[in-house]
């Protein structure tokens, strides 16, 4: 295993950053986000992160799936306990895609774009994507599964199939390839910034920051897909919605999208 990001790696980095704490690292588990739950279940504190070198059944959105690599990446889960009315959840895939893409462009020395909702693309190559997973209570969420996968360098014997064509990596897209340790030690204290800002009420901020992470998006032609038997429709993308929907211009007048 190359440069894991275990936790005699990565506690030091992390100073009072109250994401990270506690820090458990695994070898091998099949979904980092699916162990988290179960500790969120169990009463895990908000800030409890999981982190593993492999994933034998990483999840992406809808069912699909995420390829991970032992040593190729970092694969990673935080617990977040926000009051956030469940209708607004969708601020929390902004808030996570700012605090990453902010965290990458700083360790790695790049400029990384989001592309809605989820995904972190260097040129066109995707290098991470984002999975919430939240429990809905009564007018508030209970938890926040807050799953963020990052491609460091590529796989032993190179991406399989199911990573679909457009997967990179650090090593690959930018040439430089920051330690998995120092990486994942940004991404906690950076989440832990946004985080701190959207519960002191900065939903503007956070807005404001995807809006310029994802400016390349705005007046280009999208083609959204509605879902499972939705259909799809073309339109040019506004701007992103307070609740974290995308807006789009179509021939009927403007739409606001919500990831599923
Ligand atoms: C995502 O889903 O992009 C969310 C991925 C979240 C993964 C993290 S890892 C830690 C945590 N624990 C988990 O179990 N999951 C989270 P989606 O937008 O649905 O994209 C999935 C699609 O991306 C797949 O269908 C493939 O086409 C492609 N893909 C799969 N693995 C990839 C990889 N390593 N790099 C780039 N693309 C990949």
């Amino acid at each position: 295993m190359t440069d894991p990001p275990t936790a005699a790696a990565v506690l030091p980095l992390l100073g009072d950053c109250p994401i990270g704490r506690p820090y458990t690292f695994m070898t091998s588990v099949d979904s980092t986000n699916r162990l988290l739950r179960t500790l969120a279940e169990d009463g895990a504190p908000e800030g409890a992160v999981v982190v593993a070198d492999a994933q034998t059944a990483g999840r992406g959105r809808r069912g699909r799936g995420w390829v991970s690599a032992p040593g190729a990446g970092i694969w990673m889960s935080v617990l977040l306990r926000p009051r956030l009315d469940p209708r607004r959840a969708g601020l929390l895939t902004l808030m996570t895609a700012v605090a990453v893409r902010e965290a990458v462009d700083t360790a790695a020395g790049v400029e990384t774009r989001i592309k809605w909702p989820n995904d972190l693309l260097l040129g066109d190559r995707k290098l991470g994507g984002i999975l919430i997973e939240a429990a809905a209570g009564a007018g508030s969420l209970r938890y926040a599964i807050v799953g963020i996968g990052l491609n460091v360098r590529p796989p032993a014997g190179g991406f399989p199939p199911e990573a679909g064509p457009a997967a990179g990596t650090l090593a690959e897209a930018a040439g430089r390839e920051p330690s998995r340790p120092e990486l994942t030690a940004a991404l906690c204290r950076s989440l832990a910034r946004w985080y701190r800002r959207l519960t002191a009420g900065d939903e503007a901020g956070v807005l404001d920051a995807w809006r310029r992470g994802a400016s390349w998006l705005w007046g280009r032609r999208v083609a959204v897909h509605t879902g499972p038997g939705g259909g799809s429709f073309a339109g040019i993308a506004v701007d992103v919605a307070p609740d974290g929907g995308l807006i789009v211009a179509t021939d009927r007048g403007e739409r606001t999208l919500y990831a599923g």
